[in-house]
């Protein structure tokens, strides 16, 4: 039994109630460890810690937080096996996805920030002969990170990052569906000497550990990633508590295909980005929209490869496609599907639950599906499903394209595939979303602006601007007239 503790003022400990919390190998289906059930007798310990910790952690030279961070995101390249594994049994995803995707990206993160905080500066302004202004950005204080399940690791140290690097203390909740590597982060950040009450990790359901960090008033901002449903409530209760907010939520993607496109690689690439990490990235684009002259070419071929994607058992190391990450979303994903046939839909590949042999019996295994024949304004397609099921759609011109792509509540990401270089800056200028590849998908700069409008969220992660969220501008005006 894999047993998991919370992380509060530098130690490893068990909740307060004393409760835990059966997690579940979604591989399998069965319960593989616990974890705690914590409440807000935990939150407020760890909010205690990080209040403590706050004024010699916000004052220690960058230079000295940075050295830090840097032996963190070391540990973890060193632990990089033992993490991929880790997370691969704890989320369902392939340990060979987590290998080259989420837990170098952990390590990138921190790496990212621990350097970033060099180089971050803040303005003057002169006001000729009259005055300066200079801007201070002192570290806002302690700061609430709340992370979801699809990449564990990865969005959790996303938050935490800029955060500790800015100088705030954190009181950090990771899913109560993935709790585990945050929890080999905590061993880890103890080994490399990350002082006592800087990152607190309180384990825990979200309605009672996200819910108390959420309403302390000693925790100054809230960074959130989830379902856009769960942001609304932490919106409700921190907007009048005057807490910044960041909040990163769903989406519902398109993806454009013009039949000038180079067909092949928008092949390979629409197929991790309809089905990598079982369609559980906000990223992912579920609704794909294919220029009439290719339309049928394209369906024949996407339709072959998907029924050839095998799903096999996660820590297989040649396993492209594994389970989903617990069994309500299971049952969620499988209700879409149910729904997209009723709302006349006709699937051409998948559409139903795998049930696998010997240990794998009971996972939660779900084919890769692709459905046909919906109207771009149906449930189905304007609702975010976060799971392998994608819907194919013929269009005739950009006016109509446009429209089908910008109909739902979303507006996080799209991908465009065309060689018309003016039609690609025009799509793109017309989307209403906060992020646009062309020709391209998952393609991340850490440093560019992340984030969506409309229902996906407010505000922006990455670069400076995670850096400015955690931060507080103060303007000095000096008269020298
Ligand atoms: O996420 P939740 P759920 C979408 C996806 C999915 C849906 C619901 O469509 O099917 O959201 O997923 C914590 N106060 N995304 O319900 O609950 C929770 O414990 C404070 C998109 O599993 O939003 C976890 O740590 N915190 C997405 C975190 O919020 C609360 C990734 C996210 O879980 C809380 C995940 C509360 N009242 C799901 N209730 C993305 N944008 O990448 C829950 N939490």
């Amino acid at each position: 039994m894999e047993m998991i503790r919370n992380y509060i003022n530098g130690e490893l400990v068990p909740p307060v109630g004393e409760q835990y919390l059966d997690n579940h190998n979604p591989a399998t289906g069965k319960v593989y460890g616990q974890l705690p059930d914590s409440d807000e007798r935990d939150v407020k310990q760890a909010t205690e810690a990080a209040l403590h910790a706050f004024p010699a952690w916000s004052k220690t030279p960058r230079n000295d937080r940075a050295r830090i961070m840097m032996r963190l995101a070391d540990l973890i390249e060193q632990n990089l096996d033992a993490l991929a594994m880790a997370e691969s049994i704890d989320n369902g995803k392939p340990v060979s996805l987590a290998r080259v995707v989420d837990i170098p990206r952990a390590a990138a993160n921190i790496r990212f920030y621990a350097t970033g905080i060099m180089h971050y500066a803040s303005e003057a302004h002169n006001m000729e002969d009259t005055a300066i202004n200079y801007t201070l950005r002192d570290p806002i204080g302690v700061a609430g990170c709340i992370s979801p399940w699809n990449l564990p690791l990865y969005l959790f140290t996303w938050k935490i990052a800029p955060a500790l690097a800015a100088g705030c203390t954190v009181v950090a909740k990771p899913s109560e569906i993935t709790p585990l590597t945050a929890f080999k982060l905590s061993e880890l950040a103890i080994e490399a000497g990350l002082p006592a009450g800087v990152l607190n990790i309180v384990h825990g359901l979200g309605p009672k550990v996200g819910a108390a960090i959420t309403e302390h008033p000693e925790i100054s901002a809230i960074s959130f990633t989830g379902g856009t449903a769960t942001g609304k409530t932490i919106a409700r209760i921190a907007a009048p508590m005057f807490k910044k907010l960041s909040l990163e939520l769903g989406g519902k993607n398109p993806n454009i295909v013009f039949a000038d496109c180079d067909f092949d690689e928008m092949l390979t690439t629409t197929m991790r980005s309809s089905f990598a990490n079982q369609g559980q990235i906000c990223l992912c684009g579920p609704r794909i929209f294919v220029e009439r002259p290719v339309y049928e070419k394209f369906k024949t071929a996407f339709v072959e490869k998907t029924k050839q994607l095998k799903i096999g058992h996660p820590q297989d190391k040649n396993t492209k496609m594994g389970a989903v990450a617990s069994e309500s979303h299971m049952e969620k994903i499988l209700h879409y599907i149910a729904l997209a046939k009723e709302e006349g839909g006709t699937v051409l590949a998948g559409g139903h639950r795998v049930h696998m042999e010997g240990e794998l019996a009971g996972g939660w295994f779900i084919e890769p599906t692709i459905i046909e024949g919906l109207s771009y304004d149906c449930r189905t397609n304007t609702e975010e499903i976060f799971g392998p099921v994608v819907t194919i759609m013929p269009f005739d011109t950009e006016e109509e394209v446009l429209k089908y792509a910008n109909a739902t509540s979303y507006g996080l990401a799209g991908t465009v595939w065309t060689r018309d270089l003016k039609r690609a800056h025009r799509v793109a200028h017309q989307l209403h979303s906060g992020i646009v590849w062309i020709n391209c998908w998952l393609l991340r700069d850490l440093r560019t602006p992340f984030g969506g409008v409309k229902a996906s969220g407010v505000g922006r992660e990455g670069g400076f601007q995670a850096i400015d969220f955690f931060t507080e501008p103060k303007n000095v005006c000096i008269r020298i007239a």
